[in-house]
């Protein structure tokens, strides 16, 4: 698999600072060998660069670094289009606020390629938010609620060319929903696995269903892998932790049966905040993650197909 990797170094949707140190993290970390030596094609195409923002403000007096996130979405969305043309792209963040850009810029090229974009969400947090609704005014909240379509972007993000169908969107390790998200949450066709759903069922019987129905549907994959989707003691290098998350072994086996699918078109790193990390554990255990989902077993066991 040819795979490019694209570093995100943004901060702004985060209200503690640190994951613009994200990419180089993951690089330190060895993703790029690491998925080398499964004998992938891996180009670095080195960091994006934030061009200059324009002033933009919004009544909702919470909201915080408006222009730089704008800014970053317009960036990321032609970057996500045009680098999803051939290859995996693989973004290296960078706090959550960039999935908006890069998942707005895949549907587009899915829609040229006439394929249905799916979103797997691996995340502590629904990210429902929208301009209005939002508290904390860190936009790393909402790229779920942009991308899907929810009112209220409009004049402040880019016009979205083609919103992600929210069934098409499947969340799994929820745990921490504000309550204007858990309502907007009623209303949608989201699919929201919260950590109960892992506790009752296994994961691998809350992903599978998931994984056919993207089969069936011969649909393109993205993974967003949010590192507060783990359990703090696991990954601690994150600014929005919330005990009682996946496990070690749950997150591997979510990337070993992804990697089985053979549907993953494109994969989002994010939140690794390298300043609360533990000499780098953080960061080693999202690139083993990543190899698990290029591949890396520890057995050749059939490969299973859906
Ligand atoms: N829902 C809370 C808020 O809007 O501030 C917490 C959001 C955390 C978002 C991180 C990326 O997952
Ligand atoms: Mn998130
Ligand atoms: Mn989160
Ligand atoms: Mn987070």
């Amino acid at each position: 698999m040819f795979c490019k990797l694209i570093g995100v170094p943004l901060q702004d949707g985060a209200s503690q600072l640190g994951c613009e140190m994200g990419p180089s993290a993951l690089r330190v970390a060895g993703l790029q060998s690491a998925l080398t030596e499964l004998g992938h094609q891996v180009s670095d195409l080195g960091n994006v660069v934030l061009p200059p923002v324009s002033d933009i403000t919004h009544p909702n007096a919470a909201v915080r670094r408006l222009p730089e996130i704008v800014a970053w979405t317009e960036l990321l969305t032609a970057t996500a289009y045009r680098e999803s043309a051939e290859g995996m792209p693989i973004f290296l963040g960078g706090d959550h606020a960039m999935s908006a850009g890069i998942v707005a810029g895949l549907a587009r090229k899915a829609a040229e390629k006439q394929k249905p974009l799916f979103v797997l969400w691996l995340d502590a947090h629904t990210d429902f938010h929208t301009l209005e609704t939002t508290d904390s005014g860190n936009l790393h909240g909402v790229p779920v609620a942009y991308f899907t379509g929810r009112p209220g972007f409009k004049g402040y993000f880019p016009e979205l060319t083609h919103a992600v169908d929210p069934a098409n969107v499947c969340m799994i390790g929820i745990r921490s929903v504000d309550p204007q998200e858990r309502a907007a949450l009623k209303e949608s066709e989201i699919i929201v696995n919260d950590m109960r759903a892992i506790d009752e069922n296994g994961v691998g019987a809350v992903l599978r269903p998931f994984i056919e129905t993207v089969e069936a549907a011969g649909g393109l994959l993205h993974v967003s892998l949010d590192v507060d989707f783990l359990e703090p003691a696991v990954a601690p290098a994150v600014g929005t932790t919330v005990p009682g998350g996946a496990t070690f072994r749950e997150a591997h086996l979510v990337m070993e049966m992804l990697h089985d699918s053979g549907l993953v078109t494109s994969l989002d790193l994010v939140e690794l905040n390298p300043f609360l990390d533990e000499r780098g554990r953080t960061a080693t255990l999202l690139v083993d993650l990543a190899a698990s989902l290029m591949g890396r077993k520890v057995l050749d066991r059939p490969t299973r197909r859906y």
